[in-house]
Parts: C-alpha cells; sequence; structure tokens
C-alpha cells in the first residue's frame, strides 16, 4: 500500500476581490491598518492590472498540478496536497489543521519561493511547524531553499534564450539581463541573512547556462517603511545602466518570484516600462514560471530529493 503524505504548498497570498484588500493590507502590516492614501495606492496598483492579482487562480493551479505530477511520477508514496497562505486565508495555519482534520501523520512543504529568508521562507515554516506541534501532529518536513536546482535554472535559461533569439541584433548585442528579487529591509544582513547571496547564486548558474555576457542585480518592490532596504532598485538601475553603458535593451528576470502578480505585473511591466519608455529603449520581460509543466517538475523534483535526503 502506498504511504500517505500531506503536501504542504506555501504562498503569498492576494486579496480575492477589492474589499479584501484592507484587510490583506492590514495582514502584511502585522496588525496595523493602513493610511487611507496608502490603502488607495495599493488600490490603485491593483486596479492598474485589471482590479485583482491573478495570483490566487495560479497558486492554486501550481498546488493542483504538482499534486497530480508527484502522483504519476512515482509510486510509494500518495501526496495530498493543501494550501496555506501567508496573508489570507486559506492560512497556513489553516492547511496545517486540515492536515491534522483529515489524519495526515506525514507531511512535506514548500515555499512557491526560491531563496530562503528569515522574513518569508523561515516565517512560513515556523508558522507551519508551530501549529503541527501545538495540535500534536504532522510532521513537517520543510524544504528550506530551492534558488540552485538545475531544473528551475533550466526554466529561465530557456527562456532568456528565446528572448534573445527573437531579440533584433542590434539590440542583442547592446543589452543587459536584470536578475531581480523582492527587496528586504537591510537589516538582515546584520545576522547574515542567506537571501542576497542565494540571488547571486540563482544569477550566476542562469547566466552561465544562458552565456549571457551583460547582467546585473537588482531588487525591486520595496516595502513602505522608512528603513532603508536592499537596493539598488531595479529603476534606478536601469537608469545607471543605461547612463554608464548606452544599452538599448534591457530584459528583466524577476527569479524571486515564481508567478505574474502585482509585484511582475505592475513593478517590472509598468514601472519598469516607464523607465526604458523614457530612455528610448527596448523593454523585455520573459514569462513567469506559473504552472507550465517544466516548472511542476521542478517543483516536483525538489520534493522528492528532500524527502530522500
Ligand atoms: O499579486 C498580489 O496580490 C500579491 C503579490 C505579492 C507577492 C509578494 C511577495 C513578497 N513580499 C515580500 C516581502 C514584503 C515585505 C513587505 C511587503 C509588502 C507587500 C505589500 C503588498 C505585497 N507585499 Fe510582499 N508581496 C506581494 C504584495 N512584502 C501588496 C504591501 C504594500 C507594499 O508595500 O507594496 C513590507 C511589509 C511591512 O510593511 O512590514 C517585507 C517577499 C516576497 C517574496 C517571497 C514570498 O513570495 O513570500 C520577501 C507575491
Amino acid at each position: 500500500m502506498k504511504k500517505k503524505m500531506g503536501l504542504l504548498v506555501m504562498a503569498y497570498g492576494t486579496p480575492y476581490k477589492e474589499e479584501d484588500i484592507e484587510r490583506y493590507y492590514t495582514h502584511i502590516r502585522h496588525g496595523r491598518p493602513p493610511a487611507p492614501e496608502m490603502l488607495e495606492d495599493l488600490r490603485q496598483r491593483y486596479e492598474a492590472i485589471g482590479g485583482t492579482s491573478p495570483l490566487a487562480e495560479i497558486t492554486q493551479e501550481q498546488a493542483d498540478k504538482l499534486e497530480v505530477h508527484l502522483n504519476t511520477i512515482q509510486d510509494e508514496i500518495e501526496f495530498k496536497s493543501y494550501l496555506g497562505l501567508k496573508h489570507i486565508e486559506p492560512f497556513v495555519e489553516d492547511a496545517v489543521e486540515q492536515m491534522h482534520k483529515d489524519g495526515i501523520e506525514e507531511a512535506v512543504s514548500i515555499v512557491l519561493a526560491p531563496h530562503f529568508s528569515t522574513f518569508s521562507v523561515k516565517s512560513y515554516n515556523g508558522r507551519a511547524k508551530e501549529t503541527a506541534e501545538k495540535l500534536g501532529g504532522p510532521h513537517i518536513t520543510s524544504v528550506e531553499s530551492w534558488y540552485d536546482e538545475p531544473k528551475f535554472i533550466q526554466y529561465w535559461v530557456d527562456q532568456i534564450s528565446e528572448t534573445y533569439e527573437n531579440m533584433p541584433e542590434d539590440e542583442r548585442d547592446h543589452s543587459v539581463l536584470i536578475v531581480s528579487a523582492h527587496s528586504l529591509p537591510e537589516r538582515i544582513l546584520k545576522d547574515g541573512d542567506p537571501y542576497p547571496d542565494q540571488l547571486d547564486q540563482t544569477a550566476k548558474l542562469i547566466v552561465k547556462g544562458a552565456a549571457v555576457n551583460e547582467y546585473a542585480i537588482g531588487w525591486q518592490s520595496e516595502g513602505n517603511t522608512p528603513d532603508p532596504w536592499l537596493g539598488p532598485d531595479v529603476q534606478d538601475l536601469t537608469r545607471e545602466l543605461y547612463k554608464e553603458k548606452g544599452y538599448k535593451a534591457f530584459v528583466y528576470i524577476p527569479v524571486g518570484f515564481v508567478a505574474d502578480h502585482l509585484e511582475v505585473l505592475y513593478d517590472n511591466d509598468y514601472e519598469c516600462k516607464v523607465v526604458t519608455d523614457e530612455l528610448g529603449v527596448s523593454y523585455y520581460r520573459p514569462e513567469m514560471p506559473n504552472a507550465k509543466p517544466e516548472f511542476i517538475d521542478a517543483l516536483a523534483t525538489i520534493i522528492l530529493k528532500q524527502l530522500k535526503s
């Protein structure tokens, strides 16, 4: 008989409808409601990408397809997926409670973000394990990071190669790849957080695989707080690189994310494009992994490796 295992898929979460924006933002701000102008600013960003974000649907599809794929490529374990979100229901705690109710004794967890940081992956896994301990199960094995998984790297290598192949030759010879992730407050560096190094590794592996000559690392989507955040910000970086090197094309890969959502559709496709338009240069943003089969296979490989280790 196959062994039954919970598959806890954790992700950021997004408002399902406009009325959810305030409570979602309040949750992100650790319970402090945003000022009316902050709320209005966020509402307008969602408005600019069509009212709400496609993230909810994509995350669900990623979890569903991962369960099916894992159950297809091996026959020792029967995986059952549970979605646990950071900032809206079903919360991480709800998912663990459901696993417990369903009698799941063993589970494996993965966060849909490749790079470990105390702000992101550690907090998702911590919340899951704390709930499981309180309830007396399940026992959870957690994937901590997967920024260097060869199949994940290959996904981006293929995307970039296609983008560069389809670019006019003159642009290709004067182009730069901007590899980015969500910025975090600079204070994470004091505690030796591996987040920036892991992004650096991801970038080096992708650049090597795609044989790209010119690249730079940038940070994006920094929060609305007074403390300093990791930089350079992708928009400032675009301006600086143009001034220094006169590139004709900028190719953005926000590899710290895995789906089309606000931080990509607005912060890259709108904000970075405003800058490239202003400079009169070309903007490219290869497709995000979403629920593409190659990416689902990469996630399945990461999970099976974790269970074997
Ligand atoms: O499409 C969508 O609706 C949601 C997209 C979304 C993703 C995402 C991923 C990450 N965040 C990370 C860190 C922070 C920190 C703060 C922060 C704030 C926001 C706000 C929105 C938001 N984040 Fe987010 N994030 C997404 C959306 N994030 C909306 C609030 C408005 C704003 O600042 O723009 C600052 C919190 C604070 O004020 O204390 C820190 C990290 C990731 C990538 C890892 C992950 O997915 O968990 C890190 C997607």
